[in-house]
């Protein structure tokens, strides 16, 4: 059993951990930059330690200064979060080199799902259908065209390493293959240190549907449906929910019993995420991510569990909570991100908090760790805050999101709150009708000239 635990990131989701190990008994410690000294986690957790400069790359990524705050305080194990450290196997291996447990998955599980070639065999392998393409990398423009000849036009080139859309190009005919490959391969290259490539069929209007799994790395592993996250930005989600508008209780059940055994059989440990793009009725793996995602509230909102409590238990070696059998549906679930960002370009936008008031009552839930008179930093990502609401339906829950919009105050920066009280006005939110490129049109529909 734990007794003590570091949260290896900062924000919110230090919060989110800190309130799970709380609840569990288990004490905490807050690492920090030094432009984080007055952060909200630093008060929350038991104890803290500067771990470095302002920075991420000197502090939150910082190996050793994590691993010596360990040390110091006791504790014996590391939650990472999201971002940051959180996919990195070779941290991972160091922590557990150090006698130290990582509260996620295995060094191999991670570095399998980091690079989307194996990932994607891994996949294949188990029985989870992915989009028709390349069979692994490919080698050279030669082999490309002609592997777009097969498969048909559009074609979509993919770094194996990329990711946030960086080293991804479409070709529409095999004249726009060469460009495309090579700016694919030269992105993968630069961004990832990786210049390897596949392809495969461009999707043109798929939803992004993921499947949230979860594993006791014992074998045993359960499914717990499906976020919608289509509506997005330059690869940032925006808004998530939970169930997907478009998903029937059959494809749900299907899909998600395919994930769940897929993961079981590789002994998987943990929180996971498998990506897929959605179209036609069809599902077509993507990625998976080892980690706990930033949407994961939507998913405890519908199913009632504490995905970090499952989290901290599975690494502690205990069993999870609940099986499949216990898992049921409860209404629905919304998330919108609140980011500290100017309109319409959604530029950063750090600075003074004068006034933060969160919203409340029945079905709300904010996680933030603002408060009146902190400045946001400049150094760090423009999430500031998450809000998750739960209604018994759709149509309620989007009421309730409504509600809630108007009751929350963040005085002092801009941030993308009016964004979500203009989408509460469009007929395609209210229908569920959108896909992976909707948000994009409907701003340019608004704000472009
Ligand atoms: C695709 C695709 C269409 N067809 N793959 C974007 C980031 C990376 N995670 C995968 N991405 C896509 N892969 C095929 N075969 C379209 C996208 C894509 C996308 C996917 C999910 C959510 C938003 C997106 C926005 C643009 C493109």
């Amino acid at each position: 059993m734990f007794d003590k635990i570091l949260i290896a990131n900062r924000g919110e989701i230090a919060l989110r951990v800190i309130r799970a190990a709380r609840e569990m008994g288990i004490k905490t410690v807050a690492v920090h930059s030094t432009a984080d000294a007055d952060a909200m986690h630093v008060r929350m957790a038991d104890e803290s330690v500067c771990i470095g400069p302002a920075p991420g790359s000197q502090s939150y990524l910082s190996i050793p200064a994590i691993i010596s705050a360990c040390e110091i305080t006791g504790a014996q194990a590391i939650h990472p979060g999201y971002g940051f450290l959180s996919e990195n196997a070779n941290f991972v291996q160091i922590v557990q080199d150090h006698g130290l447990t990582f509260i996620g998955p295995t060094a191999d599980h991670i570095r399998v799902m980091g690079d989307k070639i194996t990932a994607k065999d891994t996949m294949i392998a188990l029985g989870v259908p992915c989009v028709p393409g390349s069979d692994g990398g490919v080698p050279d423009l030669e082999t490309a065209k002609k592997i777009g000849d097969e498969i048909g036009y559009p074609v979509i080139i993919k770094a194996t390493a990329g990711g946030g859309g960086k080293g991804m190009k479409v070709a529409e005919t095999t004249a726009d293959m060469e460009s495309a490959f090579r700016t694919a391969r030269a992105e993968g290259k630069s961004n990832f240190g990786n210049d390897e490539v596949y392809i495969e069929k461009y999707l043109t209007t798929p939803r992004h549907i993921e499947i949230q799994v979860f594993g006791d790395g014992k074998g045993k592993a359960v499914h717990l449906g499906e976020r919608d996250c289509s509506l997005q930005r330059r690869h940032q989600k925006v808004f998530e929910e939970a169930p997907g508008p478009s998903i029937s209780p059959e494809e749900r059940a299907k899909i998600g019993k395919l994930c769940a055994d897929a993961v079981a059989r590789i002994n998987y440990i943990g929180a996971g995420t498998i990506e897929f793009l959605y179209e036609n009725g069809e599902f077509y793996f993507i990625e998976m991510n080892t980690r706990l995602q930033v949407e994961h509230p939507v998913t405890e909102a519908i199913f009632g569990v504490d995905l970090v409590r499952e989290q901290i238990r599975v690494a502690e070696g205990l069993p999870m909570s609940f099986g499949q059998d216990d898992l049921e549906i409860n209404g629905h679930s919304i998330e919108v991100r609140i980011n500290a960002e100017k309109l319409p370009n959604f530029s950063p936008c750090p600075g003074k908090i004068k006034t933060f008031h969160a919203p409340g009552g029945l079905g709300v839930r904010m996680d933030s760790a603002l408060y009146d008179g902190y400045s946001i930093p400049p150094y760090y990502d423009s999430l500031i805050g998450k809000l998750i609401v739960h209604g018994r339906d759709r149509p309620e829950a989007l009421a309730r999101l409504n509600r809630a919009l108007g009751e929350l105050i963040v005085d002092g920066v801009d941030t993308t709150v009016p964004l979500f009280h203009a989408l509460l006005e469009d007929g395609d939110i209210h229908s569920g009708d959108y896909n992976i490129h909707w948000l994009e049109h409907w701003l340019e529909a608004k704000f472009g000239d």
